[in-house]
């Protein structure tokens, strides 16, 4: 079950509420994972129409700009120095090398560059860097996502002043379930972290993965948490697992692709009015099932050849799904 003090208190009473009374109950986002597919994903289409034009999808690059050796113990994750995996780490990227990066995402076509570290959270000194990285990225004319972990006092406001429009930072799971995924910070501190987003004026991007070796309550769970904050997320990324040799959850059971695609209905039916991103996993899905995740209410991706450290979809590949889908890449 949900924890009711989570979805429904404010954390500590001097604090103003990051949830509101909730309005959605974990059992009504359960109805919606158990409905007949069809209606399932007719009442997706039907949310997605009222508020979006429903073949336009958003796409946002993304760029690893500090790799490996983090300190965190996430157990899907291939940037953990607690786990064997075959990763070449990188310090933090130069200036130059970043608005290489962003420039071709957007010549490609992007309209949003998201720029994560794999970092706990950044530390004093890495600010002036990264901050300048925000600023010279919003002045190619991209709207601006960083995704850093947890942040301190004052970090989110800074951001915003350097002209960061997004937040990244995903509740992943389930907070009943969180712990048997992470064990170096908890639910609690992810949202202390997208408090502070949120006061500091910038937009949220929370969302999570499917594929942890969850249950379909935990799924429900997580839909349920992000949709009951107040406001929910601007921007929703579900990911599938992908799977990565060497970490503890490299060998969890797949979900099944329709699981997948309801978790995609949930989000759409529960957070109307804001972008569900179909993340990561799309390398590894056929165009069917990616469009049975577009009917189901996806309306962004990830877009460019790579994630942070594995293989996204071609660029191409995409271009060519949308072709053929009569989709719009904005
Ligand atoms: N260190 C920061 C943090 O944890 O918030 C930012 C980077 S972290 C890699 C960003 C997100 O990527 C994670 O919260 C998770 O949702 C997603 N992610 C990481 N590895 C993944 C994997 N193997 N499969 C699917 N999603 C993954
Ligand atoms: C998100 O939800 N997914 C992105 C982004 N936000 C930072 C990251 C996906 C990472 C997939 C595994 C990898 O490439 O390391
Ligand atoms: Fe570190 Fe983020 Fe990976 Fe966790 S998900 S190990 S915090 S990079």
């Amino acid at each position: 079950m949900n924890n009711p003090a989570i979805l429904s208190q404010p954390l500590s009473p001097a604090q103003p509420p990051l949830f509101h009374t909730p309005a959605w109950t974990l059992d009504a986002v359960l109805a919606l994972f158990e409905l007949p597919f069809a209606d399932l994903l007719f009442q997706a289409q039907e949310v997605l129409r009222a508020n979006f034009d429903p073949n336009a999808v958003q796409r946002s690059s993304l760029l690893s700009i500090k790799t490996g050796n983090c300190s965190e113990d996430c157990g899907y994750c291939s940037q953990s120095k607690r786990h064997q995996t075959e990763l070449e780490t990188q310090n933090l990227l130069a200036l130059d090398e970043v608005v290489a990066a962003a420039q071709a995402a957007k010549d490609k076509g992007a309209t949003r560059f998201c720029m994560g570290a794999a970092w706990r959270g950044p530390k004093d000194k890495d600010m002036g860097p990264v901050l300048d990285m925000v600023r010279a990225v919003k002045a190619l004319g991209l709207e601006t996502c960083v995704t850093l972990g947890m942040l301190k006092d004052g970090q989110a406001t800074q951001l915003r002043e350097a002209g960061l429009d997004y937040y990244n930072h995903n509740l992943d799971t389930a907070p009943e379930f969180y712990p048997e995924v992470v064990t170096t910070h908890t639910y609690e501190n992810r949202l202390d972290t997208l408090r502070s987003v949120r006061e500091a004026g910038l937009k949220v991007c929370s969302g999570g993965i499917v594929g942890l070796g969850e249950s379909r309550l935990h799924r429900a769970g997580l839909i349920a948490t992000l949709a009951n904050l107040d406001p929910p997320p601007e921007s929703v990324p579900i990911n599938n697992l992908v799977s990565i040799p060497g970490t503890p959850l490299a060998n969890s059971d797949p979900v099944d692709i329709f699981e997948f695609v309801r978790t995609i209905a949930a989000a759409r039916i529960t957070m109307p009015r804001s972008y569900v991103r179909l993340s990561a996993g799309r390398e590894s899905m056929s165009e069917a099932e990616q469009a049975l995740c577009f009917l189901a209410g996806a309306n962004s991706i990830f877009y460019g050849d790579k994630l942070l450290t594995t293989n996204n979809s071609q660029a191409d590949r995409d271009n060519a799904l949308f072709e053929k889908l009569g989709l719009q890449g904005v």
